[in-house]
């Protein structure tokens, strides 16, 4: 077998979304027989599809930003049919899995059959499984009790390099590659403690890791799995009457099971897990698999804000008490996937990415405040927050599926007119986009394009001046390889560090007045680097 490729598991819905499309078509009189398959190609054909397809399609393939994948479907058409549109793709939107690298002829063929057998659910995991993964690597008191070193804590950046399964700790003075640390298979996203003192990430296996940026160099102090698969973490950051929490909690979020798993912040000791199956906030319908996709924590109260995909619920958990865990469902839309803070931090925002949606919770009502319609697959990463000129703050998501960045007014009170509308439609050189960045101290806002259909595009950022939003955007080509992704700022606000995102990994630094390169940082260790978190900045939810 072809070795798999680090790109487009996000491209997985459109992948299969070509195979689902093509079975709204008039159903043939008979299903397709089952094609028997080994259980060394059921193994095979299972790593691929966790690897690459479960994201969008859902371990049960029931569908979500991907489309339902369930046999009834599947059967509708031949394998020969079903792996020629997983290696060629289609003029809907689906890439081709074969002609892009990632996938051979025979890779293609078993996905296919696999596809037309029944799905099987993996098994659970309960808290006797996370106690048994959980390694305390260095107790609390022997870990040191002041830095260790005299590097500036709040400009190091932690990134996340993918494929390696690791994250690299980057000196944001010096720019140097101070260590990198293993985390969990495919690391996916990454949050700080309160204090800055310790990052935790959460990898694709739901392996959380835990480490402590006061050691020289910083090491994993501890490490847990929640589960089988995962997206999402945060810590605790609340302070105030109702108790000091800073530093004390963290919590994961699961896709497999679908459930949350709160630990101990300063151990990742399993403390509660709670199930997030339940019925679709509209239909009603009982959902085998509501997986917990973004995770954001209040400073305004001892809460979490949690967002489950498939029943289209946000639940606001109030952590204060755990043997007593306080829920607020609040009903949202379907599909929530990404999304963050308002500039107040009054407002979350997130993404109902297959309903082209933007939805707004107000934190301190404890409801909905708004749903708004913006364009094909919103996709605002944690999104961006300044001040427009003409329609004051806004928040700003790029979209997946058309060339577009939508500024969603954030200001009920002094700019009511314009609250949760679409205010004005940026236009970037391309679709595709993932992530978008700017910050209090810059007049800039840089805008990816990932999953352009593009070379030249998806080698390239957009970067528009917030001060003049009429004018287009500079189009700036960063590399001759990989996909550009990911935007993050210093502490300082004047430097923008984005990823060549390829096995030859690079990291560019942009002097962000000029929006001239400054530094690149080509080391070889720099295996598919995408998020890029400065401590600072994600700590206090500065975009
Ligand atoms: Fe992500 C954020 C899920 C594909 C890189 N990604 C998130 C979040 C979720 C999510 C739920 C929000 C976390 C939060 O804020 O709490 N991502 C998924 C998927 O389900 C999906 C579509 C398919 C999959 O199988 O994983 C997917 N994501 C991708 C990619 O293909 C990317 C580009 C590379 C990769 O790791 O596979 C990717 N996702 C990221 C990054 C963030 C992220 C870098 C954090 C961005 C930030 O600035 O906060």
């Amino acid at each position: 077998m072809k070795k798999h490729h680090f790109l487009f598991s996000i491209l997985a819905s459109s992948m299969m979304a070509g195979v689902a499309g093509a079975a709204d078509a008039p159903a043939p009189a008979e299903l397709q027989p089952v094609p028997a398959l080994t259980k060394a190609e059921v193994d095979q054909a299972k790593g691929i599809y966790f690897n690459r397809c479960g994201g969008c399609h859902g371990t049960l393939r029931k569908g979500a930003t991907g489309k339902p994948l369930t046999p009834d479907k599947t059967r509708t058409k031949t394998v020969e049919k079903l792996s020629d549109i997983i290696f060629n793709g289609t003029d809907a939107g689906m890439p081709g899995w074969g002609t892009t690298g990632v996938l051979s002829k025979d890779d293609a063929t078993l996905m296919a059959k696999f596809i037309q057998n029944e799905p099987v659910a993996p098994p659970e995991f309960n808290m006797k499984d996370m106690q048994a993964t959980w390694k305390l690597h260095v107790p609390v008191d022997k870990r040191p009790t002041k830095p260790m070193h005299k590097r500036n804590i709040d400009n190091l950046f932690a990134v996340i390099l993918r494929d390696a399964g690791k994250v690299a700790i980057i000196d944001g003075d010096t720019k140097e590659i101070w260590t990198t640390i293993n985390s969990g298979f495919a690391v996916h996203t990454l949050r700080y403690s309160h204090s800055g003192r310790y990052i935790y990430t959460i990898g694709r296996d739901a392996k959380a890791t835990m480490i402590d940026l006061w050691m020289d160099p910083p090491q994993t102090v501890a490490e847990v799995k929640t589960g089988i698969e995962a997206r999402s973490i945060d810590s605790s950051k609340y302070k105030g009457p109702k108790g000091d929490f800073l530093d004390k909690l963290a919590v994961v979020g699961n896709y497999w099971p679908p459930s949350y798993a709160i630990l101990d912040g300063q151990t990742l000791e399993p403390k509660k897990v709670v199930s997030t199956r339940g019925y679709t906030y509209d239909t009603g319908e009982y959902h085998p698999e509501p997986r917990v996709a973004s995770i954001v924590a209040s400073v305004n109260d001892p809460e979490w804000i949690l967002n489950v995909k498939e029943t289209g619920q946000i639940l606001l958990v109030d952590y204060s008490d755990i043997k007593n865990l306080k829920v607020t469902t609040i009903e949202a839309e379907r599909f929530l996937h990404d999304g963050g803070w308002d500039s107040t931090k009054r407002y979350f925002l997130v993404a109902a990415n297959m309903r082209d949606k933007i939805v707004v919770i107000d934190t301190k009502t404890k409801k909905l405040a708004a749903t708004v319609e913006v364009g094909s697959k919103p996709h605002p990463g944690r999104g961006a927050n300044f001040v427009d000129p003409k329609f004051g703050p806004v928040y700003a998501s790029t979209h997946l599926g058309e060339p577009l960045v939508a500024l969603i007014g954030t200001d009920p009170d002094k700019h009511k007119a314009n609250a949760w509308k679409v205010v004005r439609k940026l236009k970037p050189a391309a679709e595709g986009g993932l992530f978008l960045k700017t910050h209090p101290k810059s007049n800039h806002l840089w805008v990816d394009h990932t999953l352009a259909k593009n070379e030249e595009l998806y080698r390239s950022i957009s970067v528009f001046d917030i001060k003049n939003l009429d004018a287009p955007p500079k189009v700036i080509k960063v590399g001759d390889h990989g996909r550009i992704t990911h935007m993050e700022y210093n502490k300082a606000g004047d430097e923008v560090w984005v990823s060549v995102w390829d096995r030859k990994g690079e990291i560019v630094i942009y002097d962000d007045k000029t929006m001239t390169e400054k530094a690149r940082l080509t080391d070889p260790s720099l295996v598919t680097p995408t998020g890029k978190f400065n401590v600072y900045n994600t700590k206090h939810d500065i975009y």
